[in-house]
């Protein structure tokens, strides 16, 4: 076991970006080439969406789009940071649905167009802090999680909500093979009133546009006070239930990784430090680190969810 947490070195940043293809780029060049062929059946173009903009939004500048598409973690296309960027275009996300089940009057299979032109979208740029020790500021556009629940009308018995993410794994190699990172389908969970609080979002798009595959399109959840793995991606089944749920880093490693996952400066990890972060995209591998902080910036709105715990035993 290490005594430091050294992070891997990522290759976006040691390589020029421009080696790295995301799918805007691929879009572009085959538009420019004529080539609509070159898109996977099923996966769809990044479209233009109209949002508003949110007053829950920070005004930090955006980690730059070439990042937030380049660095990320997505297991099921893989474990290192470029492999979903490299992978996930083969993830069909047309048609897509949502179903929301359990305790609930009324069990809903969501279509997501149905379900879009039903919200209103915002652009939510929000701080992102993974439990690596890396953090970004990514520009959503979403809309609140307690819009769904509301119209699925949950029951006084629901205590807690449980998301799960698609399982192809004729789509995601990182699902099929010998070593598997983790097992799937990927689960989440959070406590009905994180569910519904305000800055909890479900997110269709970021920079303006449709989700791109390797942020979890067409539909994730982002939980901007909790590390990252708590942002589950391309969302199939969200179930209102009684007892806390499973989840998937918890399942794997119960002793590293919570059901809060709070972001906290002061409960470290137990392989290494979370009091401090590496912004990504600010100067590669010489960036500096920066303070993390405590619901990692958005105390003010969260704290209350948590008077009374000791977020040491709750980590
Ligand atoms: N289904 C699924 N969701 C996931 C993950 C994953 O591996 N599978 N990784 C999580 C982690 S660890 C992080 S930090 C964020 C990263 O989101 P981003 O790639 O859009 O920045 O997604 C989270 N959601
Ligand atoms: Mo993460």
């Amino acid at each position: 076991m290490p005594i430091f947490h050294v992070p891997r070195i990522n290759p976006s940043e040691i390589t020029p970006n421009e080696v790295f293809l995301n799918r805007r780029n691929l879009i572009a060049g085959a538009a420019a080439a004529g080539l609509a062929a070159v898109l996977p059946k099923g996966s769809a173009a990044a479209a233009k969406l109209d949002f508003a903009k949110s007053p829950l939004s920070t005004d930090e500048a955006p980690t730059p789009l070439e990042d937030v598409t380049s660095y990320n973690n997505y297991y099921e296309f893989g474990t290192d940071k470029g492999d979903p960027a490299a992978n996930a275009s083969t993830l069909t996300t047309k048609p897509w649905t949502v179903a929301v089940d359990g305790l609930v009057a009324r069990p809903t299979e969501f279509h997501l167009e149905d379900l879009l032109s039903s919200v209103a979208l915002e652009e939510r740029i929000y701080r992102l802090r993974c439990v690596e020790g890396w953090s970004m500021v990514i520009p959503w556009i979403g809309f609140p999680l307690s819009e769904v629940l509301k119209r699925s009308e949950p029951l006084g018995s629901a205590k807690y909500v449980a998301f799960e993410t698609v399982v192809r794994s004729e789509e995601m190699p990182g699902q099929k093979g010998l070593f598997q990172a983790l097992a799937w389908p990927y689960i989440e969970g959070l406590r009905l009133d994180e569910a519904m609080h305000p800055l909890t979002i479900l997110a269709v798009g970021l920079y303006g546009e449709t989700l791109p595959n390797q942020n979890g399109a067409p539909i994730r959840l982002v939980v901007p006070w909790k590390y990252g793995f708590k942002s589950i991606k391309s969302i199939v089944r969200i179930s209102l239930i009684e007892k806390q749920p499973e989840t998937s880093w918890n399942r794997q490693n119960s002793g590293e990784y919570g059901f809060y996952s709070n972001v906290n400066p002061q409960v470290d990890h137990p392989r290494w430090s979370q009091a401090t972060e590496r912004p990504i995209g600010t100067g590669g591998l010489f960036a500096k680190r920066k303070p993390t902080r405590l619901f990692n910036g958005y105390a003010e709105q969260v704290a209350h969810l948590y008077t009374g715990m000791d977020l040491r035993k709750f980590y």
